[in-house]
This record gives structure tokens, C-alpha cells and sequence, in this order.
């Protein structure tokens, strides 16, 4: 019997022919929350919502020099050719691009670029990462978040991060078996587990659907297990987000939960080394 047979697995999905909610079996913030840099009100706002926008964190030269290396980027065919560089599922244009960053106790689970180019941006269909992170990379609790920058005006009508408030205390468990190879399919257009229509209605009934608005350089803090999504970009108004995953070093993957194989690295990391900030 292996090894991952004994393994008690506290967020089952994808397992059963049923979806279902489960309780979060995890704190938000762990520890006191009062040993970094946020105010304790931010922290509590993180921990009652499960998200933070905060306003104006990179200067105008840091967006400037990044936008330059996007244009780059995203303008390359040897770019776009690589494994990390994931395309729109309707159009040669980026959609993702993975492994984009060259402390103590956290080291970065995932950093991706969304492009979300103006008119062929596809939508985000709503999920929880940490529903993926579990069953596909092995992430067995929920102590990680992610960092979103915003480096183009985020706007509600060309695609804005939408969290529900709240979601991240429930665990959508969903249906459906992972094939080899998902994440070929799902970062184009995730359509394994996504919640079921009635868990949908009911995270939406216990909290409502945020937009995280914000012009460049605005930072948008989501817990790994939120409920998000975006709409699809019809505008002429790009909006390329960076996302940057930081899980804790105790928190390191194992074997998946729910997935017959392990994702290369460039989406999840097993290099647990710590980062200094
Ligand atoms: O599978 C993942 O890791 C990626 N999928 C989505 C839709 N969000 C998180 C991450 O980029
Ligand atoms: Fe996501």
C-alpha cells in the first residue's frame, strides 16, 4: 500500500461523485498576525474577508521598468514557445506566463504574469488555488496566499480579480477525476474543480462578489483558498496582473491528493528554500 494511502486528507475533491462545501480546517492568519509589517485592522480585515487591496505599493519607475520587460515578453515567439508561456485558448495571444521572479519562513510556491490582453482575454472561471494547489501539487494545508500587482489600471469592465467575501472559511470539494496532464488543458480554460452551481449560490448568499479595483502599482492579497474568478477582456484595455505565491516553508507539497502525477515545477515549486525580504 503506499505510503499516501495512510495520508489523512482533510480537504477531500475530486475523489467522490458528489460536490459538496466543507469546513476550513485551517486558521487564515496564522500566528499572532501582529509581528509584520500590516496594521492589526488590515490584518483583521484579511482574515474576516480573505482578501486586502492596498493602494499604490510600487512606485511609477518600478511599473515603468516592468511594463518594458512585458512588452518584451509577451512580443517574443522564443518567449511564447516555452513551457511556462501558456496561450489563450481562442487566439495565439499570452495568456500566462509562469515562473516570472528571478525570508524568512515562506518561498514561492508560483509567480505568473495573467496578461489578459485587451479583446482576446478569456475569462478565470471561478475556483479556490488551493482546491488545485491540493489535488494536483500536494499542498496539504492552507497556509499559503497570494500577492497580486497590478500593473495595468484595473478597471470593472476589462477583466478585474472578482473574490467572494468569505469564502475562503469553506472548502468547495468538487467532482470529477484529474487526467495526466490537466494543467496542459486547465490554464487555458479550467473546467475541473471549478464549484458546482449550488455551492456558487450559496458562498454568494453567505458573502457577496467583490471587484478588486485598483490603478498600477495597487497590491491585492488573496488567501489560497478564496473563491475568484475573472470575466473575459472584450476592451481595448489590456490588464496584465503579476501573481506572486508565497507558501510557508512547513507548508512544502507532497504528493498530489487527487491527481494521477506531480505539475512541473515552473507552476509548482518544491524548492523550499526560504526567500529574505
Ligand atoms: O493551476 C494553477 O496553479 C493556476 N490556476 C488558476 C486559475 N489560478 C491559480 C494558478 O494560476
Ligand atoms: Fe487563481
Amino acid at each position: 500500500m503506499s505510503p499516501n494511502a495512510l495520508r489523512e486528507d482533510l480537504y477531500p475533491s475530486r475523489t467522490v461523485d458528489h460536490a459538496s462545501i466543507l469546513p476550513r480546517r485551517d486558521p487564515v492568519v496564522w500566528g499572532e498576525g501582529n509581528d509584520g509589517p500590516l496594521d492589526p485592522e488590515l490584518v483583521s480585515s484579511y482574515e474576516e474577508h480573505g482578501y486586502l487591496v492596498l493602494p499604490g505599493l510600487l512606485s511609477p519607475a518600478t511599473l515603468k521598468a516592468i511594463d518594458a520587460e512585458i512588452d518584451s515578453l509577451s512580443n517574443d515567439d522564443e518567449v511564447k514557445a516555452r513551457p511556462q508561456s501558456i496561450i489563450e485558448p481562442d487566439s495565439e495571444t499570452l495568456r500566462s506566463l509562469f515562473e516570472v521572479h528571478l525570508g524568512d519562513d515562506v518561498y514561492l510556491h508560483q509567480t505568473r504574469l495573467n496578461y489578459k490582453p485587451g479583446f482576446d482575454g478569456k475569462e478565470f472561471y471561478w475556483h479556490s488555488d488551493f482546491e488545485t494547489w491540493h489535488t494536483e501539487d500536494g499542498m496539504p494545508r492552507m497556509r499559503a496566499l497570494s500577492c497580486s500587482v497590478l500593473l495595468t489600471p484595473n478597471h470593472t469592465f476589462n477583466g478585474p480579480l472578482l473574490t467572494i467575501d468569505g469564502s475562503h472559511e469553506h472548502f468547495v470539494s468538487c467532482q470529477g477525476e484529474t487526467p495526466v496532464d490537466n494543467y496542459q488543458q486547465s490554464l487555458r480554460r479550467q473546467d475541473l474543480g471549478v464549484p458546482d452551481d449550488a455551492s456558487l449560490r450559496e458562498l454568494v448568499r453567505r458573502g457577496r462578489i467583490n471587484e478588486c479595483l485598483g490603478q498600477p502599482g495597487t497590491v491585492v492579497f488573496f488567501d489560497c483558498n478564496v473563491m475568484h474568478g475573472s470575466n473575459g477582456n472584450i476592451t481595448p484595455n489590456e490588464r496584465h496582473n503579476v501573481f506572486l505565491v508565497y507558501n510557508s516553508v512547513t507548508n512544502a507539497l507532497e504528493e498530489p491528493f487527487a491527481a494521477p502525477t506531480r505539475r512541473p515545477e515552473f507552476i509548482a515549486s518544491r524548492d523550499v528554500r526560504p526567500i529574505h525580504v
